[in-house]
């Protein structure tokens, strides 16, 4: 009977989620959603479970974040799922997020597949351990024909050094002949990012409490909405992403046309 009673409930909150999903679809979609999934090592000493148990939780968590992505019909999304501040944690630790990868795609890139969705990857490919990067570039392959949800792993990135690396090739053009001073716009300088096939985000969130960008994006961020949350990544659900989606959505239509004009007050 306890099991009836909370089965029932549940159902009634699914319907209520649902009506918001729909609800959400009336109004103007962000077009490309970057998360910085942030509180896993804090979810897990909550637990006292080893800090990997809670990068773990999180790769689930990827799951059905990217589930509800597409099914809105967002363009793009885009997670930080390693930094290259993060080779500074414990051998063991980086050792174990480097399989994740692996991990997820051999359990999820059949789904994924099936869900018309891209895997890209975004980041340095130096470093990655080989079998991190075949188990991505097998996904990357494999799903390049797809034209669903673009779903973006930033992995082994950092903004400054993508940036200083975007001036270094710039340089080496114009040295070249291929490109002259008055070629190097915003616009083109874009095109030396490694973000350049795709749109700057429109939303960014980031979980966990933290207030700050950590070296993410920070060309690409510079008109985009931000979404602090306080819920911890492997405990944030669809409703967290639904509520993020709705305050981005108040905010656009504050805005009216004035954003897209240049126009910020
Ligand atoms: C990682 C889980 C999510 C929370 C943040 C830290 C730990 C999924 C991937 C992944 C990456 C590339 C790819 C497919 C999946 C991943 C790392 C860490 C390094 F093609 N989650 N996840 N990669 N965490």
């Amino acid at each position: 009977m306890i099991n009836k009673l909370k089965f029932w409930k549940t159902s009634k909150e699914n319907d209520a989620l649902e009506e918001r999903i729909n609800a959400l679809k009336e109004l103007p979609m962000p077009k490309h959603v970057a998360i910085i999934m942030d509180g896993n090592g804090r979810w897990a000493k909550k637990r006292a479970l080893p800090r990997v148990a809670g990068h773990h939780e999180g790769m689930k968590r990827v799951r059905r974040i990217t589930r509800l992505a597409s099914k809105l019909g967002i363009e793009v999304l885009t997670l930080y799922a390693f930094s290259t501040e993060n080779w500074k944690r414990p051998k063991s630790e980086v050792d174990y997020l480097m399989k994740l990868p692996g991990e997820f795609l051999g359990t999820f890139l059949p789904e994924l597949k099936e869900e018309n969705v891209r895997v890209q990857m975004m980041g340095y490919k130096d470093k990655l351990p080989k079998h991190t990067l075949g188990a991505v570039g097998k996904a990357i392959t494999e799903t390049e024909h797809n034209n669903g949800l673009i779903l973006n792993f930033a992995l082994n990135y950092g903004s400054r050094d993508e940036i200083v690396r975007a001036v270094k090739n710039i340089v080496h053009d114009v040295k070249k002949g291929k490109l002259t001073e008055k070629d190097i716009t915003e616009a083109n300088f874009s095109n030396y990012l490694m973000s350049h096939s795709l749109r700057d985000p429109d939303l960014l969130i980031r979980t966990s409490g933290e207030i700050r960008l950590s070296n993410f994006m920070l060309w690409q961020l510079a008109y985009t909405e931000f979404f602090f949350s306080d819920v911890l990544w492997p405990d944030f659900n669809e409703e967290n992403l639904v509520e993020a989606i709705e305050v981005y959505q108040q905010r656009s239509r504050r805005y009216g046309g004035l954003k897209s004009e240049g126009v910020e007050e």
